[in-house]
């Protein structure tokens, strides 16, 4: 009998050894999956899984600031890399461990894989409760790290050694799965980190995982041409699949056969170049008037690697043709069925290819190609004029997202995710490559630009990347500026400061609420005043070019749209991370275009404003449809 090769090792040395002989392979490309482990070390982890790293140096450690942040560095870093390759992050139990929950969520609804490693409490027991233990008088078999499940494509805790032995490959097929992947959490009880097995010699063997293109079924794909064929006004949504999938191109393909015009969502923006003639733009709720009226009207809309989140459809107002149908294409069958669709389950750029065949001869007709073309240029003249605002004494945003777009190279990559931003970029950004645009939208996380941020730079150091944050956001969580400097991957980083929360302030004013609770002011009379107060309150005063300094970056202050201008210039001469500060208008806002967003009004108030905000809210409430 041949005896098995075994090796004895640790639970964390034998994971982070399996760790680094993973690899992706898809289109004969083959890469590491992991490109080394972000982390912050507590008593749950330095002496299991950083002892492991320790005696690794080649699987590379990366020390970060907060262990959200790391969460968000990863799934910056795995979205630039179409999520063949991603990060690993450690973090000791309890808080370090919790700390990481919101950003594992985010991973998991923008469905970027991320690997999370959170220390755990003694599986062994017996001296427990250990520092910062969760109890329960119900169950000893709950910990902290239970918050994760509901976040997680795959969570396991790892409560033997040998438990890994089959644990890692479902972990790997979740994280290399187009259709599962996610955030995959194993929780690491603290004492097993440090326990030794004898270990199959051959689990660390290279692992290669193939990421499939799957085709859809044909039957499918035959009735979508005849359905496409009987369209009128068809209509495309490119959502982040096609990115993903770099479909990009056989898109383009696909749209000049066809004429088939296309709007964009968030994760999608860059499907196609901004100044292609079928291109109608962000569509939905921060849509563009182009992009919204065709799909007001169309019969068919050709959905591919979307989810349809109520920003893209409008809180389901955005289709108003009754007769309209969907066609998904979709890799994940769950979001492929969305809107009671006719289903092409598989690969956004091997399906196109097909029904791009399956089309042949097929062009939509040409007064509905002229309107879209017409809508196309229409657009253009908008985003110019907005452009060019010279708002004073304050510039606008608008303005301000023309300068950055106008004065960075088209290869840029420009990183945002909450607040204001995302709606009018959205609206108002040039796209030129499919990664120039890089908003995160699924879970809209104020405090993702820095740290994802940094997690792009780190996925494509050739490229300049510009981060817009908010005076909000940058206060929520700016401290991995200092790992930017730490290991020299240079962002810049450009702070909005419009006094507090312009978003969530516009929309307050929208529902009759006044602003509340959404301006930097000193309390006045023991309130918080809202914008009716006009100037009557104190601002706070906070002096982000110190903090941003303080951090290590080199600062540029700007007061005007010229400084602003000059300072980008700037900040692209030099080779540290660079932070350009300016202030700009809390209450010059991009309109909005044929969009609607359902934030549901309080039925019943005292206030009048917002009783008058509900019979407005009623009107649009009415607009929305089910397709079933
Ligand atoms: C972590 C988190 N908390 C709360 C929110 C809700 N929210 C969305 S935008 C926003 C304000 C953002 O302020 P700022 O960064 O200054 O951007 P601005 O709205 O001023 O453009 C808030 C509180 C969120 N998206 N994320
Ligand atoms: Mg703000």
């Amino acid at each position: 009998m041949a005896v098995l090769k075994t090796k004895r090792q640790t639970m964390a040395q034998a994971l982070i050894a399996f760790l680094k002989n993973q690899y992706t392979e898809r289109d004969g490309l083959e890469q590491p999956l992991f490109a080394g482990c972000f982390g912050i070390f507590g008593h749950g982890n330095v002496a299991g899984i950083g002892q492991a790293l320790q005696q690794n140096p080649d699987f590379r450690y990366y020390q970060v600031r907060n262990e959200q942040a790391m969460v968000h560095m990863a799934s910056g870093y795995t979205k630039i890399k179409n999520r063949l390759q991603t990060f690993v992050c450690t973090s000791s139990i309890g808080p370090g461990a919790t700390n990481m929950v919101t950003g594992v969520a985010l991973a998991t609804i923008n469905h970027l894989p991320v690997l999370l490693l959170p220390g755990d409490i003694f599986a062994r027991r017996n001296v427990a409760p250990v520092l910062q233990q969760l109890e329960s008088s119900q169950s000893q078999d709950i910990s902290a790290n239970d918050c994760f499940k509901p976040v997680s494509r795959y969570w396991d805790r790892i409560n033997r050694p040998d438990q890994l032995i089959t644990t890692l490959p479902e972990a790997m097929r979740v994280l290399t799965s187009p259709v599962d992947c996610g955030a995959v959490t194993l929780a690491l009880p603290q004492d097993v980190q440090a326990e030794a097995f004898d270990y199959p010699a051959d689990l660390f063997n290279k692992r290669v995982w193939h990421v499939r293109r799957y085709r859809p079924d044909a039957n499918a794909l035959a009735e979508a041409a005849i359905l496409i064929r009987a369209s009128k006004r068809p209509m495309i949504i490119a959502g982040g699949g096609v990115i993903y999938s770099e479909a990009t191109a056989i898109l383009e393909e696909f749209v000049a056969q066809t004429g088939i015009p296309v709007g964009e969502t968030m994760a999608g923006k860059g499907s196609l170049k901004y100044d292609h003639v079928l291109q109608m733009g962000g569509v939905g709720a921060t849509g563009t008037l182009a992009a919204n009226l065709i799909a007001r009207e169309a019969d068919l809309v050709i959905g591919i690697g979307t989810r349809y989140s109520d920003f893209t459809t409008a809180s389901k107002t955005a289709f108003q043709n009754p007769n309209v149908r969907f066609i998904n294409i979709n890799v994940a069958e769950f979001d492929a069925f969305k809107h009671y669709a006719l289903a092409l389950v598989g690969d956004a750029q091997a399906t196109l290819a097909e029904l791009k065949e399956a089309l042949e001869g097929f062009h939509v007709e040409d007064a509905y190609y002229q309107e879209a073309a017409r809508l196309h240029q229409e657009w253009e003249a908008e985003v110019d004029r907005i452009y060019a605002v010279r708002n004073t004494p304050l510039p606008s945003q608008g303005e301000l997202i023309g300068i950055l777009n106008e004065q960075t190279s088209p290869d840029a990559i420009m990183v945002n995710a909450a607040g204001s931003m995302p709606g009018d970029l959205h609206k108002l950004w040039r796209a030129r490559n499919p990664k120039n645009y890089h908003v995160e939208y699924g879970y809209s996380c104020m405090g993702y630009e820095i740290a994802g941020g940094l997690g792009v730079k780190m996925a494509a150091p050739e490229r300049d990347v510009y981060v817009i944050v908010g005076d909000g956001s940058y206060l929520m969580l700016s401290s991995d500026l200092a790992t930017s400097i730490q290991e020299g991957y240079k962002l810049i980083v450009t702070i909005w400061d419009n006094g507090g929360f312009k978003s969530i302030g516009s929309l307050s004013r929208s529902l009759g609420q006044d602003g509340f609770g959404t301006r930097f002011v000193f309390p006045k009379d023991n309130i918080l005043a809202g914008d009716s107060a006009k100037d009557s309150v104190q601002e706070l005063d906070i002096d982000f070019a110190a903090n941003a300094r303080s951090l290590g970056a080199e600062v540029i202050e700007c007061q005007t749209t010229q400084d602003y201008e000059a300072a980008l210039q700037a900040a692209q001469k030099t080779d540290r991370t660079t932070v350009i500060y300016i202030k700009n208008d809390r209450y010059v806002n991009v309109p909005g275009y044929e969009s609607w967003w359902d934030v549901t009004v309080a039925e019943v108030s005292e206030m009048p404003s917002v009783q008058e905000a509900r019979a407005e809210w009623q009107k649009m409430r009415d607009k929305e449809k089910f397709f079933h």
